[in-house]
């Protein structure tokens, strides 16, 4: 494969295999001079996906590869860490907002009594919006154009903070919101209610074709509510064009090899990465898994990689063999539990052996563990809402 010069094809699928081939051969000089060749390249621009691949498959031959870096190349990707500001834009802090009223926003009382203003509490700072609704239920949104780029991924984040919020009928609660980006619904926060201290939301959207979008914070959302809720530090962060290219692709993977090997002898001849690598994947659209189970020795040392390619969060969680109604049952009770989010939607149970936090879509987390020293078979399952039940795999310990 080497000979054939495929990490060099021009058919980036066949680049992609070439990749993924070598992060599951053995640690070969070969291959990891082979690999950095094949990314040392000027103007060489990858998709995230492939980016991924060759990060997984420059650890695997992470001493030649490293061996093939130029110093400045090494110098330039150990500067890139320690920058990796994102453009992040402050959408709404409220700072400069006067007390009591509500100035370059667009107030819509949808149904029922219920108010909006700027107040003088914020979540660590001295101002936050507030939507309060009566007792007897109310419906509001406040709403603001933003300017966006097109064909653009955006990390869309807001604090929220509700007080004695209860949904009535069909009502969600306290939410921010873009309605122009639709998937299955408009692109929203999960919504809030009762009583929760600051949490923050996170969502990823691409835009399209739109160049302006609306935010809106609404409490009630089809249907009143009572109870008042807070908005604070509402930003967007460009992550780069929706095409997923990287520009710099060797840059990023030599950052990640180079991350990954200090404090553990970079540049040692031998491997000393250790144990054993895993993947887990997510099949888009159907909440699955990719994989039916996967196997290790018992007591090994374990790497498992979690890449989700799904629009949806998903995390992973091991757990003891057969706990996997007993955790589903803790995971559906979490949906009362304000600080599920926080806690990644993962049970505080003793069955949760080793788990990921919630992974956002096109991220990948890499989890380190120690295989348990039982052979058996231990669930692994996704706890966001609703999951459980379709989205299970399983480690073989052998
Ligand atoms: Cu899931």
């Amino acid at each position: 494969m080497l000979k054939a010069k495929s990490l060099e094809d021009s058919d980036g699928q066949v680049r992609l295999a070439a990749f993924l081939a070598l992060s599951g051969v053995p640690a070969s000089a070969d291959a990891g001079k082979a690999l950095f060749a094949a990314l040392d390249q000027p103007n060489l621009t990858l998709d995230q996906w492939m980016v991924d691949a060759a990060k997984i498959a420059a650890s695997n031959h992470h001493t030649s590869f490293l061996a093939s870096a130029r110093p400045e190349q090494i110098a330039a990707a150990r500067q890139a860490l320690k920058n990796p500001t994102l453009p992040t834009l402050t959408l709404a802090d409220f700072e400069n907002s006067p007390v009591g009223a509500l100035t370059g926003w667009d107030v819509q009382l949808t149904s029922g009594a219920a108010r909006a203003q700027v107040v003088a509490t914020g979540r660590t700072s001295s101002r936050s919006l507030e939507l309060k609704a009566a007792a007897s239920g109310g419906d509001i949104r406040v709403s603001r154009k933003v300017a966006v780029k097109k064909n653009t991924r955006y990390d869309f984040s807001y604090y929220v903070k509700t007080q004695d919020v209860v949904t009535q009928k069909k009502s969600l609660g306290a939410l921010a919101l873009f309605p122009e980006i639709q998937r299955a619904r408009p692109a929203m926060g999960v919504a809030m209610k009762d009583t929760a201290d600051w949490s923050r939301m996170r969502l990823q959207f691409d835009t399209g074709e739109f160049e302006e979008i609306t935010l809106e914070c609404v409490l009630g959302y089809e249907g009143t509510v009572a109870g008042t809720a807070w908005f604070d530090e509402i930003t967007l962060t460009d992550l780069g064009p929706s095409d997923e290219t990287i520009a710099q692709p060797l840059q990023v993977v030599l950052g990640h090899v180079i991350q990954q090997q200090s404090g553990s002898g970079l540049g040692a001849a031998s491997d000393s990465l250790g144990g054993v690598e895993l993947k887990l994947g997510v099949i888009p659209d159907v909440m699955k898994y990719d994989v039916a189970e996967l196997s290790v020795k018992a007591g090994e040392k374990v790497r498992l990689t979690f890449q989700n390619k799904d629009h949806m969060q998903h995390n992973a969680l091991i757990l003891s063999p057969g706990r996997v109604d007993a955790v589903g049952a803790l995971a559906d009770a979490m949906l009362t539990d304000p600080r599920a989010l926080s806690k990644n939607y993962v049970p505080d149970s003793p069955d949760v052996l080793f788990f990921t936090p919630l992974v956002n879509p096109g991220e990948t987390y890499v989890l380190a563990f120690t295989a348990p020293s039982q052979p058996a078979r231990y669930p692994i399952v996704c706890t966001f809402p609703g999951h459980w039940r379709m989205m299970q795999s399983v480690l073989v310990v052998k």
